[in-house]
Order: structure tokens, then C-alpha cells, then sequence
């Protein structure tokens, strides 16, 4: 018997009538189909790359695209359904990498120079190895690990008793996705600790056992579920309603190579303009105009360094995108030039939902309905659902042409200098459509390179909806500004984000929960490959508490994404609103951020080159803590590192008064705000604790700390160099004085430094600087070396002021390998602080300090 679907990958052979008429009947027939299970290996062919298998009426087809990288492609037919993806770059995908056959009696298979790929025969079994022999992944044993059913499939894989598992996006529950179950539909909903599915739908996790990690991702954009643990304790599974089977296997072992192979695949993100990293305040909405010039000068007058405001919905004509209220905001092009002499950035809210207004003189729509940009009923009508405007249309961000119309639709914005946009309610939102969002069977008309040209149903589109928009957004403002960089913020998205913009979690509440919840949220972002995120400060629902909203706005000081948001009806939540000395403690907060721009900004740069988060969490820079031997790391979901030398450690429970214990990965740590060594650690575990893996022997005793508002526990990994900037108000500023660097001596001392102009892409033409710091250090002496500068970017600073921590006297002779001349040295006794004063080097140059 010839499957149902096999017969449907067949007919993608007859063009797109045919696959209309099937995809039709898909939505109807789908009870009939048979389940097909791919059990028994009944042919097989090596490939230069890999391996082709036949199961039956299925085909499997796995490819090494590098060594540590696998595409898995299985059909339940005996074609593979077409090769193209939304979220894979296309590079990538066509790259391969010669392998080894391999094959016995009892399998088939291949080697990398990094895997050992085997597809065991009956029953038929997936298992890859790394070159030691251990299993990285293997499909589950004792039962049918891959079927087609019901237009969808389901797979399943072994669960190491020990696997940890990472990433799926901002999914709410808790950090270590283990025992729990999701699903992946973007959806508009203001969630709680365990609302799923919400706005984003990112099919990728990281695996991570026994110091080996591995990624896995689904490159399907259909209704996908994920599950690990909760329907069967020894396997975990994952599955689609539609769409092909296609999955990536990445190896580490390290959790950063997993990432790292991500972005290979999917895409780093943008660098963003500079200002982009500063504090932002935002309110739904703030309107008219006078209030958002009140809000202007209060942030400037109160001294609150800040660079972006927004204007949320209320400042449009009846709510219709790319409008303006002439009633509440009179003179908009004044309005932003204002702003922008105060240094504010502003960024104004652009839905998708464009009015159904024909004949009103509303030009999106009008232009839209011309060029037949928006997404159609079934029967050939445009698909009319209820949003902010009322009844509105949707643009099909699937067209090329559609997304280049509606780039063009910033023009007069741009002009006007508004300096970036936000698409919100991209999931896309529909007040009156069924769950949320418009019906499955909307037709969207795909019309893209690398894809056939089809029509496609909602139910396959949904998820990627919010990833065209932005990215229809981001290429329109490259097209309308083309030497600045754009910026986008955006609510869904879907694998591949990253490289249109920014994004937040969405609506959540102003409750003691949602700030501890946002720090998974974030940190599992960051490993889905998204690093530039944050939450509303504050908390969008609700009001917060003087407390809480304090340190609300001292955690997300140390968070990729900035911006105080909140709903409509709830108490103003501005830094100030609370009285004098709230207010003085989130200052120094947001000024704290600002001092540390030039460490941020040079992470932001390694993002953008390599896909590893800004935000990471505690495992990625040291995998150990989640070795079983080490259960006694507490702290691994709340606890976060700020690239690879902050760590930041928020109370667990702030609300209480009790105090908590912050848990220290390996090395010696230092306070950030006193400059002082913490507890000294224990001595370095013997052979016998290392071989019988007494818990926590390889840690730094925790501390215990008492939650004190005024003091977010900060601390710096010896081994640290970090880069300083003075206080600017916002970063337009250009700061007066010697670029800061602080030396907190350690093992593996080291630092770097990214900088250029903040905004264009001249930095992409060598306009930019580039400086890696090393030092060395004993008792008696610390030596820093200033690496050869690279780039052509001229830096703000002429003198260097280079501060050595756990410094012992007063005593200090401090030389440049260049120069012969003693440097001015002070020392700041109660931090044991050396500060040296130094000019400026782009040569490689040496720094030695001595005590004698
Ligand atoms: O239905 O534009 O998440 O940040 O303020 C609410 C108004 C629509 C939801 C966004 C929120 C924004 C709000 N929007």
C-alpha cells in the first residue's frame, strides 16, 4: 500500500495546484491516514557526506554538514519533502563534509572526524557517538522511536537519567526543562509561571550530560511539541502536526560549541547601535505629546542616564499603524528632533494589523490591497480579523515583494528620525479569530528564493509570522537607512530571530515570581540563540511594589535589554515615583550600567560574531556545576553571568528577609562593588575527592548573604579585566576622562575591548578597535599586557586608568616596557585597590607594577 503521504511529497512534483488540493485534503482526511513507523532498515546507500536508508515506505537521510554537525531527514514516502527553511541559512545547508562508511551486521552508518553515526538495524535506531565511544544522542529503546500519523510525526530519544536540557526560547516552568512537556504555537497571552505555549516558538534545546553536551533542532515551523520526561520517564520525544521531519544534531561537547553551532546554522545576531544597550523608558502609553516631553525632562533633570523612549499604541490615528494621532500629537517631526537634541532615541510601535479601511485615504491599506499583499480566506478573500484598529487585514510576510511593500511603509518615520520600531502582536494576534490568532486554513502565498513557489495554510505559516514581520522591518530600514544599523523589537519570533532585532518576554507581571522567572526566561533565550532580550522592568501587569520595582530595576542593569514598561491602568513606574531614596538606589543602578557599557558593548560585539550569549548562565562558562557529583551548586536558575566575568546573584525569594547562599563556580571570586576577595576558597580538592567526586570539592565555599534592597550581590571571576567608561547621561556622550580597567588577578587573567562608532557599519570596513589584555601576577608584582590594537577606530581616551585589586601596600613601582619613566600610582586602602595612571598605547605595550 502507497502511504497517504508519501503520496503528498510525490505530488510536489506537479506544481502548486496539486499541493493546494492535497494540503486541502490534509485538514480533512487526516483520521484515514494509517500510522507509519520507521522499524527496520530495508536498503541503504553510503553518500560521499552520509548515508541514505530506506525503512519500508520511509526514506532517512543523514547528512554531515560539518563534523560536529548532522541534518536527519525522514519521510514517511519515499521522497524527501523540499529543501528549504525560514530559519537554517542557506549556506549551511548546501555545505557537507566527506565521511567514513561504516556498517556491521547489525547496523549501517558512518564516521566524522568528530562522531561515530550509527542507524542500527532492527529495530531501527539512531545512535551517535562521540569518537570515545560514548552515546551523545540515541534514539529510545523498547519502542518505535519514529512515526508519521495523523500528517504529523512524533520521535523519540533516550533520557540519560543525568541529561539536563536547555534552550526551547523563553518558555516559562522552570530553567532545566527536564520532567516538563511544551508546545510550540506563538501565542498572545499575558503569562504566568506555567502558561505555554506564549509569543516565541523556538525549536532547538541543548542536552547536556556528564560534561557532553549536544543541541538538537526541529527546523519545522508547524504546531511542535516537546516533551521531556513527562510521557515516558526514560525518553524524551518531540513532534510536529505537519510539515517535514527535519532535525539538526550539534555537537559540543562543550554547551558553547552547541551554541556556537547554532548561530553556524541559524544566524548570530545584528550588533545593534550602541544606544540600543542603554536604559529605556517606555509606557503603554505615554500620550500626548506633553507628557512624553514631561518624561524627557524629568529622566535628564533627575539624572537618570537613559537613551531610548517609546510611544505605544495610543500615539496613532485610531489605532492604524503608521499613523499619527494630529490630535494628541500635533507636531510629531518636532516632537522626535526634540527628543533627539535631549539625546533620546525614540521608538514608536508599528503593528502588523492594517486597517480594513478602503477608501479612507489610509495608504498601507490602500497600497496594500493594490499590490494583493495581505493574507486570503480560503475562497480568495482577504482574511479580515479584529485587532487594535478593528476590523483589519495582514500582511503575508511569506512574499518577498510583501515584506519590500511594507518596508517602504517606515519611510516618512524615518525621515521624521524616529530611530527604531517595535512589532508587537505578531503571532499574529486576532481578537476574534479562533485560539487568538486567524484560522489554519488563511492562505498564505509563499513567493521567496529557496522555496517553491506554493500557497501554504496558516497552520504551517503561524509560527514564523513574527520572524518575516521583523524581518521585513529590519531589511526595510537597511534599505531606507542603509548606513544605520536598524533597530527592531519584536514579541514573536521564531528560530533564526536573532538576526533581525531584539526581543522581550512579553507581558508579565509586576510580582516578586516574575522577576525571579525572567532570569530563566532570559538565559534560555540566550541559548536559543537569541542574546539581545530583557523584560518590562517593573513587571507590565499590576503595579509593583517601591521594593520590588527597585530591584527590578538592579537586575535588569545586568540584563542584554533595558526598558521600564508598563500597561495601560496601572501606577506610573517610573525610577522616581517612589520618593528620593528609591529613586537614588535605581540611579545608581542604571549608572552602574552606563560605567559598564564598554565591557557590555564588547560582548555585544562576540555575540554578533560567534551567536554566544551577552546574558549566560553559570553552566555555559563552567559546565561542571552541572556535573551529578556537584549537586551542591545551588543558585543555577537564579544565578547568572554577565559575559564570562560578572556574576550576579539576585536573592532567590527577595520578597523575604532571609538570607540566602550565593553559590561560586571554580576560581577565586571578588566582590564588584567593594573590590575585596571573597572567603578565601578551600584548598584544591585532593585526588581522592576528585576520584569519588565529593560534592561541591571542586567549588569555592558558598557565601551566605543577608538581602540587603540597596545591594544586588555582584562579583568578578579572578582572571577578570574589565573595561570602564566615566558616567554619561546617555550614550551620545562622549565621556571625559581615562578608560578604566580593572584588573582582579586570577588564573587565565584576560580581557578584551570592542569599540567603534556606535551606529553604522563602518565597522564592517576596519573602523573599529580591538584590544585583548593578559596579566600575570605573584605575590610581589602584576605585569598587564596591551595587545596590538587592531582596527582603525580612534578611541575617546588618552590615558588609561588601570586599578589592580587585592593589591598589598602602598608601595607600588609601576613602569611601561616602552617608556622608563615611573607612573603615578595612588592606592585606595579599604579596597586594595592600586590605581596606576597611564597614556594611551595602540602598540603592544607592557604594564609593570611591583611592591618592594
Ligand atoms: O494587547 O501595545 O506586549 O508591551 O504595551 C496589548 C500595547 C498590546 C502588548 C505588548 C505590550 C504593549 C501592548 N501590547
Amino acid at each position: 500500500m502507497v502511504s497517504y503521504s508519501s503520496q503528498r511529497f510525490r505530488v510536489l512534483f506537479f506544481g502548486t495546484a496539486a499541493i493546494a488540493l492535497i494540503s486541502a485534503q490534509a485538514q480533512t482526511a487526516s483520521v484515514t491516514r494509517p500510522r507509519i513507523a520507521v522499524e527496520t532498515i530495508t536498503g541503504s546507500q553510503s553518500l560521499r557526506d552520509g548515508i541514505e536508508i530506506q525503512a519500508g515506505t520511509a526514506s532517512l537521510r543523514i547528512i554531515a554538514l560539518r563534523d560536529d554537525i548532522l541534518r536527519v531527514r525522514v519521510a514517511p514516502g519515499g521522497a524527501l519533502p523540499e529543501d528549504a527553511s525560514w530559519a537554517v541559512l542557506a549556506g549551511p545547508r548546501s555545505k557537507s563534509v566527506d565521511v567514513q562508511p561504516s556498517g556491521d551486521a547489525a547496523s549501517v552508518g558512518f564516521h566524522t572526524a568528530s562522531l561515530d553515526v550509527r542507524v542500527e538495524r532492527t529495530p531501527l535506531r539512531l545512535v551517535v557517538r562521540d569518537l570515545d565511544g560514548s552515546i551523545i544522542s540515541a534514539d529510545a529503546v523498547g519502542r518505535a522511536t519514529t512515526f508519521f500519523q495523523l500528517g504529523g510525526f512524533s520521535v523519540y530519544k533516550n533520557m540519560p537519567t543525568d541529561e539536563h536540557y536547555f534552550g526551547l526560547g523563553d518558555k516559562t516552568g522552570s530553567f532545566d526543562r527536564r520532567n516538563q512537556a511544551y508546545t510550540l504555537w506563538n501565542t498572545d497571552i499575558g503569562f504566568q509561571e506555567s502558561v505555554d505555549p506564549i509569543y516565541k516558538s523556538i525549536p532547538f534545546f541543548m542536552g547536556i550530560n556528564g560534561g557532553r553536551s549536544y543541541g538538537l533542532f526541529l527546523d519545522n515551523t508547524w504546531r511542535t511539541w516537546f516533551d521531556f520526561g513527562k510521557q515516558s520517564r526514560d525518553s524524551y520525544s518531540f513532534g510536529a502536526e505537519g510539515g517535514p521531519l527535519d532535525y539538526y544534531l550539534l555537537y559540543g561537547p562543550s554547551p558553547k560549541q552547541v551554541v556556537e553551532g547554532y548561530a553556524y546554522l541559524t544566524g548570530t545576531p545584528q550588533l545593534p547601535p550602541l544606544w540600543a544597550l542603554g536604559f529605556q523608558q517606555s509606557r503603554y502609553s505615554y500620550t500626548p505629546e506633553s507628557k512624553v516631553r514631561e518624561i524627557a525632562a524629568r529622566l535628564r533633570t533627575d539624572k537618570i542616564p537613559s537613551d531610548v523612549l517609546y510611544l505605544d499604541i495610543d500615539y496613532q490615528y485610531k489605532n492604524r499603524p503608521f499613523t499619527v494621532d494630529p490630535n494628541t500629537f500635533p507636531n510629531f517631526p518636532a516632537l522626535v528632533s526634540d527628543l533627539r537634541k535631549q539625546h533620546f532615541h525614540l521608538v514608536t510601535i508599528t503593528d502588523l494589523h492594517i486597517a480594513h479601511a478602503p477608501g479612507q485615504g489610509y495608504a498601507p491599506y490602500d497600497s496594500g490591497a493594490a499590490g494583493d499583499h495581505f493574507v486570503k480566506n480560503p475562497d480568495g478573500s482577504e482574511f479580515i480579523g479584529v485587532v487594535w484598529p478593528g476590523r483589519a487585514v495582514f500582511p503575508d510576510f511569506t512574499r518577498a515583494g510583501t515584506r519590500d511593500w511594507w518596508g517602504g511603509l517606515y519611510k516618512k518615520f524615518v525621515q521624521d528620525g524616529v530611530a527604531g520600531f517595535w512589532n508587537d502582536m505578531n503571532e499574529p494576534s486576532v481578537f476574534d479569530g479562533p485560539g487568538k490568532t486567524m484560522p489554519l486554513n488563511s492562505v498564505h502565498r509563499i513567493a521567496e528564493a529557496g522555496f517553491v513557489t506554493r500557497t501554504a495554510t496558516h497552520a504551517e505559516i503561524h509560527n514564523i509570522v513574527g520572524l518575516e514581520n521583523a524581518r521585513a522591518t529590519y531589511e526595510g530600514l537597511l534599505k531606507l537607512r542603509p548606513d544605520e544599523r536598524p533597530f527592531v523589537l519584536t514579541r514573536a519570533t521564531f528560530a533564526g530571530g536573532q538576526r533581525y532585532g531584539l526581543t522581550w518576554t512579553g507581558d508579565n507581571s509586576a510580582t516578586w515570581n516574575h522577576l525571579r522567572l525572567a532570569t530563566q526566561m532570559l538565559l534560555n533565550l540566550g541559548l536559543s540563540g537569541i542574546s539581545f532580550v530583557g523584560d518590562d522592568v517593573g513587571g507590565f501587569g499590576s503595579s509593583p511594589a517601591p521594593d520590588l520595582l527597585t530591584r527590578w530595576v538592579e537586575v535588569g542593569a545586568f540584563n542584554p535589554f533595558y526598558r521600564d514598561h508598563a500597561a495601560k491602568g496601572t501606577l506610573p513606574h517610573e525610577v522616581w515615583v517612589h520618593g528620593p531614596e528609591q529613586e537614588a538606589i535605581r540611579r545608581r543602578y542604571v549608572e552602574t550600567r552606563y560605567r559598564l557599557l564598554p565591557y557590555i558593548y564588547t560582548l555585544a560585539d562576540e555575540a554578533s560574531r560567534t551567536g554566544i550569549p551577552i546574558m549566560r548562565p553559570v553552566f555555559l562558562e563552567f559546565p561542571e556545576v552541572l556535573a551529578p557529583s556537584s549537586s551542591g551548586f545551588d543558585g543555577l536558575d537564579t544565578e547568572f553571568l554577565l559575559g564570562s566575568s560578572l556574576l550576579i546573584a539576585p536573592p532567590p525569594f527577595a520578597e523575604t528577609l532571609d538570607d540566602y547562599t550565593v553559590s561560586f563556580p571554580k576560581g577565586q571570586w571578588y566582590d564588584f562593588w567593594t573590590g575585596l576577595k571573597t572567603a578565601t576558597p578551600p584548598p584544591t580538592p585532593s585526588i581522592v575527592d576528585i576520584v569519588t567526586g565529593t560534592p561541591g570539592s571542586s567549588f569555592p565555599a558558598p557565601s551566605r548573604i543577608h538581602p540587603v534592597l540597596d545591594t544586588l550581590p555582584v562579583y568578578v571571576r579572578g582572571g577578570s579585566i574589565l573595561p570602564l567608561q566615566p558616567l554619561i547621561q546617555s550614550t551620545d556622550e562622549i565621556p571625559i576622562g581615562p578608560l578604566e580597567l580593572r584588573i582582579y588577578p586570577g588564573q587565565e587573567c584576560a580581557g578584551s575591548l570592542y569599540l567603534d562608532d556606535g551606529h553604522t557599519f563602518r565597522y564592517q570596513h576596519g573602523e573599529f578597535l580591538r584590544q585583548t589584555f593578559t596579566c600575570e601576577s605573584d605575590r610581589n608584582s602584576v605585569r598587564v599586557n596591551f595587545g596590538t590594537r587592531q582596527g582603525s577606530y580612534t578611541p575617546w581616551w588618552k590615558t588609561v586608568e588601570v586599578v589592580i585589586y587585592d593589591w598589598p601596600s602602598t608601595q607600588a613601582d609601576a613602569t611601561l616596557s616602552n617608556n622608563t619613566l615611573q607612573l603615578k600610582t595612588s592606592y585606595d586602602a579599604p579596597r586594595h585597590a592600586l590605581h596606576i595612571l597611564m597614556p594611551d598605547s595602540a602598540k603592544e605595550t607592557e604594564l609593570r607594577v611591583r611592591t618592594y
